[in-house]
């Protein structure tokens, strides 16, 4: 397993916290997602043989938050 943590623009509220989860929990190779709302950064831990990290990037746009790092 790895981590990556992504920072990410645009989460106001636990609502934004909930859907950027939702999004990323069932992507196939995910093992956790952790969110921190007050500074947006959002841990990920991952089987790197399963899954690439863009798709998290892809996933977050995708749901209409930004990914700055
Ligand atoms: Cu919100």
């Amino acid at each position: 397993m790895e981590k990556i943590t992504l920072t990410v623009k645009g989460m106001t509220c636990m609502g934004c916290v909930r859907s950027v989860k939702n999004v990323l929990e069932p992507i196939s190779g995910v093992s956790g997602v952790e969110i921190t709302l007050d500074n947006g950064e959002v841990a990920i831990t991952y089987d790197p043989a399963r899954v690439e990290t863009d798709q998290f990037r892809n996933a977050i746009n995708d749901a209409g938050y930004e990914v700055i790092k």
